[in-house]
């Protein structure tokens, strides 16, 4: 038995090319990282190897044959030295060069309006991308062959979106808004992970990149996309609930957090800051959602934002037959 055991290592044999080697191109970044890339590999696995020939073979050839062998005097050639200076330096001069020039590329995002524009908002640790047309998902929905541009948003600690098939990868930054781009030149589904450590789920902080393959049928998706289809109001309301933000300051469960337990909310006597009384009933939730300063329970800071605008009538029916569901027992 070895004194380093460890089973959770792959065997050789399970590994495939594409663990070793880069992941498949889909994006138009892609073969101008992989060129740079492999082009400084194989300089580097060049030099290395002449390198270390030619120490080994110089140490042979000119070691000290016998105790009583003189050294020479120093000497020095100066078109050995010049070379030897001026080569490497063009080489990483070039490095540089594209190195840069690929960074520009990918940091300056394209001003076109045909690029089509999402808001991604990390958090602990789940993704959310919100469209032009206001519709939002948890997996992020492109066309192939078109321009993205992506605003990065994070609402609590760093991430980091990354895209290892699209060889892109940025910060996501609290309180300030990042931009990446990209277009991806094949349809299909790619991981997107978040690359930066954010805690102990960080590792699950992952969803996929969804291209579709071109620009109208990426249309034809977000006209149709319903993420309550198929959901009965009460298991709609959740979702509205969870995905909404909500539960950053609500819960149902009964315990006050930032804001009152929404469990009970209809039909409670509430007193609110200005000294006034009522039993709330489901108006007041949809006012306290599209408005929420128009009341604010006595008690609690004023710190809910308003939804006006980023919820729809339907969703505040959804939220309102979960919230009568939860309050009940
Ligand atoms: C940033 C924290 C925060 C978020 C996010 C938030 N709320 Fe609130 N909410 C509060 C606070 C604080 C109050 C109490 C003060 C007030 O009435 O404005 C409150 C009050 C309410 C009330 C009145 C509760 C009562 O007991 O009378 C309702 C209903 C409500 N929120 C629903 C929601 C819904 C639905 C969402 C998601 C769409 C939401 N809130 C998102 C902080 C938040
Ligand atoms: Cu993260």
């Amino acid at each position: 038995m070895g004194l380093l055991n460890i089973p959770s290592l792959p065997s050789m044999s399970a590994l495939q090319p594409q663990d070793i080697w880069m992941p498949e191109q889909a994006s138009t970044f892609a073969e101008n990282v992989d060129w740079l890339f492999y082009g400084i590999l194989y300089i580097c696995i060049f030099f290395f190897v002449l390198v270390t020939a030619l120490t080994v073979y110089f140490v042979v050839k000119y070691r000290r044959k016998s105790p009583m062998q003189e050294t020479g005097g120093p000497t020095h050639n100066w078109f050995l030295e010049i070379t030897w200076c001026a080569i490497p330096l063009a080489i990483v001069g070039w490095m540089w060069f594209e190195g840069f020039r690929g960074f520009m590329e990918m940091r300056s995002s394209p001003k076109g309006a045909d690029a089509l524009r999402v808001i991604v908002n990390a958090q602990k640790w789940s993704w959310d991308f919100t469209y032009p047309n206001g519709a939002m998902t948890q997996d992020l929905h492109v066309p192939a062959n078109h321009k993205v541009v992506l605003s990065l948003n994070s609402l609590d600690v760093l991430h980091s979106f990354y895209v290892n098939t699209f060889r892109t990868k940025m910060d996501v930054v609290p309180g300030r808004i990042n931009e990446i781009w990209f277009e991806p030149t094949m349809a299909g589904e790619f991981t997107l992970q978040c690359a930066e450590y954010c805690g102990d789920e960080h590792s699950r902080m992952r969803s996929k990149v969804i291209v579709h393959e071109d620009k109208a049928a990426f249309d034809t998706w977000l006209e149709s996309y319903d993420p309550y289809k198929g959901l009965e109001p009460i298991a709609a309301g959740k979702l509205v609930f969870e995905s909404k933000g909500c539960t950053q300051c609500h819960n149902v469960t009964g315990t006050n957090q930032i804001g009152p337990t929404l469990k009970g909310v209809i039909g409670r006597e509430r007193e609110f800051a200005d000294g006034t009384k009522m039993v709330t009933d489901a108006n007041y939730v949809r006012e306290s959602v599209l408005d929420s300063k128009a009341k604010v329970v006595k008690g609690f800071d004023p710190v809910m934002p308003n939804y006006k605008g980023r919820i729809s009538d339907k969703e505040i029916g959804f939220l309102i037959e979960y919230l009568t569901e939860v309050s009940k027992n």
